[in-house]
């Protein structure tokens, strides 16, 4: 049967219009003379990792890929069987791919050496969240796998990396980007020139450019935190919730509350429509709950790149001086009016407007 009018537009416009991750990285190392192609190799294992997770996530429910493995992961939280495979799925691809000779994962302790055995050059350090969100799986609500990319540093061995060589602020990251496997699957990055954000055509199996240049709102309508903890934050913190909820049509509140509780979704829908998400300290979690490394910092850098902020209420997160590679922080993250203006609170210089 010949497609309909709209089915031919739809068709035309895909030919046209969208290019592939593969095409995009090619298009952008080329713009490097003396480029190897390492990381546009690095990152053609992360994109082939997470279309490998994405099928495996699309199928729980039918095959065994629901609940826990028993197991408490470094953090004493309970580890979901999609954890642990997609942490395995990475691995693997990193482990093959060659070109990384370091994973720092929120699911293994230590962090892993790999050896490239001369396949390839082994200079990038990747840390990640391979499955964060991951206990909203069973229940059918999106998740999503963070990375951050380093180089390297002169000084350290590619054969027995160790891991103060990961141990980098968040401003040296080479690369940074998200997985988010939801309505659609998205991949989106930066490698400092912009952010970039493409998504999955589960039909051709190809990531395409569907988001170009992805610009934040400087001011946005939603905060997204989890107020069950209210009693517990700091007093600064509080105030500014309350301000956020108060009548004022001037300013455009109250705003509006969205917390998924699936921190890629929770960022990903701020950063695209403007908003702010938060996980502070509590009494019961003086350093908050995410993770620094491969959570805070490369939601940081996508952040700023797309004209955002991130703090953690004092210090800009790409900023920090990373001590371990599990390490926490308090994070407060997104449109940049907004960020400030929590920070003011939080130090309690904030002016009403
Ligand atoms: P995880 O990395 O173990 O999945 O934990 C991180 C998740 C975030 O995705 C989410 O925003 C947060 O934890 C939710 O925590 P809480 O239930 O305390 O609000
Ligand atoms: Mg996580």
């Amino acid at each position: 049967m010949a497609p309909t009018t709209n089915e031919q537009t739809i068709l035309e416009h895909d030919l046209k219009d969208f290019k592939t991750l593969e095409q995009y990285i090619i298009e952008q190392q080329d713009r490097f003379p003396h480029s190897t192609g390492a990381f546009s190799r690095l990152l053609r294992d992360i994109s082939l990792a997470a279309k490998i997770v994405n099928r495996d996530m699309r199928r729980a429910g039918l095959v065994d890929v629901h609940g826990t493995t028993g197991e408490t992961n470094v953090q004493g939280e309970v580890q979901q069987k999609m954890d642990a495979l997609a942490h395995k799925e990475f691995v693997l691809a990193l482990r093959r791919g060659g070109e990384c000779c370091l994973i720092g994962s929120e699911e293994h302790a230590e962090a892993i050496p790999l050896s490239t055995n001369g396949e390839g050059d082994g200079k990038y350090i990747v840390l990640l969240d391979p499955l964060d969100g991951s206990s909203n799986i069973d229940v059918n609500v999106s998740v999503g796998t963070i990375f951050s990319i380093y180089r390297l540093p002169d000084g350290h061995d590619k054969d027995k990396p160790k891991v103060e060589a990961a141990l980098q602020p968040g401003t040296e990251q080479v690369a940074a980007g998200y997985v988010v496997y939801g309505s659609s699957t998205m991949l989106v990055y930066t490698t400092g020139a912009g952010v970039n954000g493409f998504t999955l055509d589960p039909s051709i199996g190809e990531f395409l450019l569907s988001h170009p240049n992805i610009r934040t709102p400087a001011r946005g309508r939603v905060f997204s935190i989890n107020s069950g903890y209210y009693h517990s934050f700091a007093d600064g913190l509080c105030a500014y919730l309350d301000w956020l909820q108060e009548e004022d049509a001037d300013s455009g509140r109250p705003c509006k509350m969205r917390y998924i509780g699936s921190f890629v979704s929770d960022f990903h829908r701020n950063l695209l429509k403007g908003g702010i998400y938060m996980y502070p300290a509590t009494q019961s979690s003086p350093e908050g709950k995410l993770r620094l490394m491969y959570e805070a910092n490369p939601m940081a850098f996508i952040a700023e790149q797309a004209g955002g902020a991130a703090t953690d209420g004092h210090t800009r997160i790409l900023e920090k001086t990373p001590e371990k590679l599990h390490q926490r922080t308090p994070l407060f993250i997104g449109s940049r009016e907004m960020v400030e203006q929590a920070e003011a609170f939080l130090q309690g210089t904030a002016v009403s407007e």
